[in-house]
């Protein structure tokens, strides 16, 4: 009598997971910001801020996977293949300078950024496994929309070769898709209790809504009529 969420009814936590944010994705593309970006219209202004944003969300996300993944989840802990850090600190050099380190606006995490870091701080504190979530929505949307994204950007802003796109280059991954399948097949390689997919698969549309407040915020930003970010909860 109770309609069985889509999550639930599938067998490992891959599937899960890819079927359970299913909604949040589509919801994630069709954010203002996101849907220009697809089409190639891109404001350099914007772009620094999402930049900026992305090596907050990523310095926060790798210092808690570096303290929480070799104890809760080491066969999915990729830190050489995936870390984003060193990447973003050369796109903030290239966009916001040298001295990119001392500016307000970049040492400063804007609300919906500071929130996404608070809910990574919140998760590391109460429930380590649950930081997985936040890889998975992360990396594994990198590597699968990145090579297109990173490939309009280039465009749009007319740049050259990888300068200012590090973040999209992962230089220690060969093939996107055979790392995407080894990462699937290590998130159902996991011994999990009976709940804890759907605990992983509810933390995962809680960081798709956290990125989305975030490309809402740039809509904001930008002055698009009748932007805001929505409530965490909606
Ligand atoms: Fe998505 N994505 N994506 N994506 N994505 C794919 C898979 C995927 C795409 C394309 C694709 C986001 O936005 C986009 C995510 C996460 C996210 C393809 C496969 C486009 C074109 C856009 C728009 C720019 C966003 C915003 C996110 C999350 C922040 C994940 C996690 C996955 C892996 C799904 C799985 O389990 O296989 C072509």
């Amino acid at each position: 009598e109770i309609q069985q969420s889509t999550a639930s009814q599938v067998s490992t936590l891959s599937q899960a997971l890819k079927s359970g944010t299913a909604e949040s994705h589509t919801a994630a593309e069709n954010v203002h910001f996101v849907k220009n970006f697809i089409k190639g219209i891109i404001d350099r202004e914007l772009y620094m801020e999402l930049v900026t944003g992305l090596y907050h969300t990523y310095l926060t996300l790798e210092k808690l996977l570096e303290v929480h993944g070799p104890s809760y989840f080491p066969s999915l802990h990729f830190p050489k293949e995936l870390s984003r850090t060193e990447a973003l600190r050369e796109d903030m050099e290239f966009w916001h300078g040298i001295n990119w380190e001392s500016k307000p606006e970049c040492r400063t995490p804007s609300p919906a950024v500071k929130d996404y870091m608070d809910r990574m701080e919140e998760v590391g504190r109460i429930d380590p496994l649950l930081l997985l979530s936040h890889a998975y929505t992360r990396y594994l949307g990198d590597l699968s929309g990145g090579k297109v994204l990173s490939r309009i950007a280039r465009r749009a802003l007319q740049l050259d070769g990888y300068n200012g796109l590090q973040f999209y280059q992962f230089e220690s991954i060969s093939s996107y898709k055979v790392f995407k399948d080894m990462y699937r097949s290590a998130l159902d390689s996991l011994r999990l209790e009976p709940d804890q997919i759907g605990r992983l698969v509810a933390e995962a549309n809680v960081a798709f809504a956290l990125n989305m407040r975030v490309f809402e915020e740039l809509d904001v930003s930008g002055g698009v009529p009748g932007a805001r970010v929505r409530d965490v909860r909606e």
